[in-house]
């Protein structure tokens, strides 16, 4: 990972009290992503030393993931352009802000990854190993 803004806004955003934001912004400083793309789907795992997360999706069909901070919801990937994917979570149960996600590749090769809680849009920008 190159850069992120905003992961620490985000995770309040989502309402995530500040002794767990200080664990999960130091653990999500270090993280390790592996994606792996045949066709129109696509398989993201993103590992830190207290979270791993490995979701497999097909881009135009709802899949089941969970918000950032571990909330089970019902996403909708769908291409935005052929490089960048649009994904609207909607949670299963309970109160939150709207959430998304993008996930793009830009210009120079990175990845640019926004994660979105109502007002509050975290940017992470990876480059590959
Ligand atoms: C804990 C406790 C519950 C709340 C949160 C946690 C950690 C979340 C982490 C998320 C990392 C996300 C990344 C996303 C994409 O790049 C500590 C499990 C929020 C570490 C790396
Ligand atoms: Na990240």
């Amino acid at each position: 990972m190159k850069s992120s803004e905003n992961f620490e806004e985000l995770l309040k955003a989502l309402g995530v009290n500040v002794f767990l934001r200080k664990i999960a912004v130091a653990a999500a400083s270090r993280p390790s992503v592996e994606i792996e793309q045949q066709g129109e789907t696509l398989s993201i795992q993103t590992s830190t030393s207290v979270r791993t997360t490995h979701v497999t999706f097909t881009v135009g069909q709802t899949f089941n993931e969970a918000t950032v901070d571990g909330r089970p919801c019902t996403s909708f990937p769908i291409w935005d352009n052929d490089r960048k994917i649009t994904c609207e979570q909607t949670l299963l149960k309970g109160e939150g802000p709207r959430t998304s996600w993008t996930r793009e590749l830009n210009d120079n090769g990175e990845l640019v990854l926004t994660m979105n809680a109502g007002d509050v849009v975290c940017t992470r920008i990876y480059e590959r190993e």
